[in-house]
């Protein structure tokens, strides 16, 4: 993996946060994306020693602010091997009769169309190249609908749909897409799901959920099979949790 390329967006936190812990350990240069330039600057000055690394602060929503954030890349990190497509979250949880429309349109706006701006910019040299690989972090939200989840669930089933999109229409070039689906795994998405409010503090209780190096862990494992291999899809669950609505608690 050494002198290979990862730019992952969301990687101020989480699973994007872990996962360009998990790359520096093996070498992979990287471009570390997102809004928290004290974070960016943090992470950045922990992995230097471990591997080289850019930071590249944008709102994913704003495809021109994307643009000149790739345009401004030094050289030698312009070539991206590998696009961990990661930032999202989810923005309340509500009955949709009752849902609040700013934040639907955050969802939307990051989860999916965040997302394609990003891979819109990054395909194309990949294509050039004949070679890529593009990790979409999907959820178990994509794969079933749960009560008061519905524009959350219906944002990561378009991270689904687009993934296999991808994956034909890419498959000319050469260029492996996957996505990995994680259920519960304790990050700040709850803290941002609920606005900081109480109910984040129970999400995580009573059980074992997974961790973002647990999710990093899984990526790594994606990006380093031989070239042959290509992981579509991956659902992965902490052990207490059997589907979206299904989790044993112990208290
Ligand atoms: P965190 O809240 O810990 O991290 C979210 C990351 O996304 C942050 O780095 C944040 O960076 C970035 N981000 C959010 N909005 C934007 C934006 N508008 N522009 C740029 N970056 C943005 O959550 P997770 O690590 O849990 O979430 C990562 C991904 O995993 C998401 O796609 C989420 O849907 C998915 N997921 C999470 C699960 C969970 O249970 N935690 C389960 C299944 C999937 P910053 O604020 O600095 O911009
Ligand atoms: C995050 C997992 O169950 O909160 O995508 O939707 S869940």
């Amino acid at each position: 993996m050494i002198n290979k390329t990862a730019l992952i967006t969301g990687a101020t936190s989480g699973i994007g946060r872990a996962t360009a812990h998990e790359f520096a350990k093996h070498g992979i240069h990287l471009i570390l994306c997102g809004r928290r330039q004290d974070r960016l600057d943090t992470i950045k000055s922990a992995l230097q020693k471990q591997t080289e690394v850019h930071t590249l602060n944008f709102d994913v929503r704003d495809l021109k602010a994307a643009q000149t954030a790739f345009e401004s890349l030094p050289v030698e990190f312009k070539q991206i091997d590998i696009l961990i497509n990661n930032a999202g979250n989810a923005h309340g949880m509500d009955t949709i009769q009752d849902g609040n429309t700013d934040d639907w349109d955050a969802m939307m706006d990051i989860n999916v169309k965040g997302l394609l701006y990003v891979s819109k910019l990054i395909m194309p040299q990949m294509i050039t190249r004949q070679s890529g690989h593009i990790i979409n972090i999907g959820s178990s939200a994509g794969k079933e609908v749960y009560p008061k989840g519905n524009i959350y669930c219906a944002s990561k089933h378009a991270v689904l749909a687009i993934t296999e999109g991808m994956r034909i229409d890419l498959n000319p070039y050469g260029i492996k897409v996957c996505a990995i689906n994680p259920g519960l795994v304790e990050t700040e998405f709850s803290q941002v799901r609920f606005k900081g409010g109480e109910q984040a503090n129970s999400v995580y209780k009573g059980y074992k959920a997974l961790q973002p190096e647990d999710i990093a862990d899984i990526i790594y494992f994606t990006i380093s099979r031989p070239a042959h291999v290509n992981i579509a899809d991956l659902l992965v669950f902490p052990s207490a949790q059997a589907s979206s609505t299904i989790v044993k608690k112990e208290f």
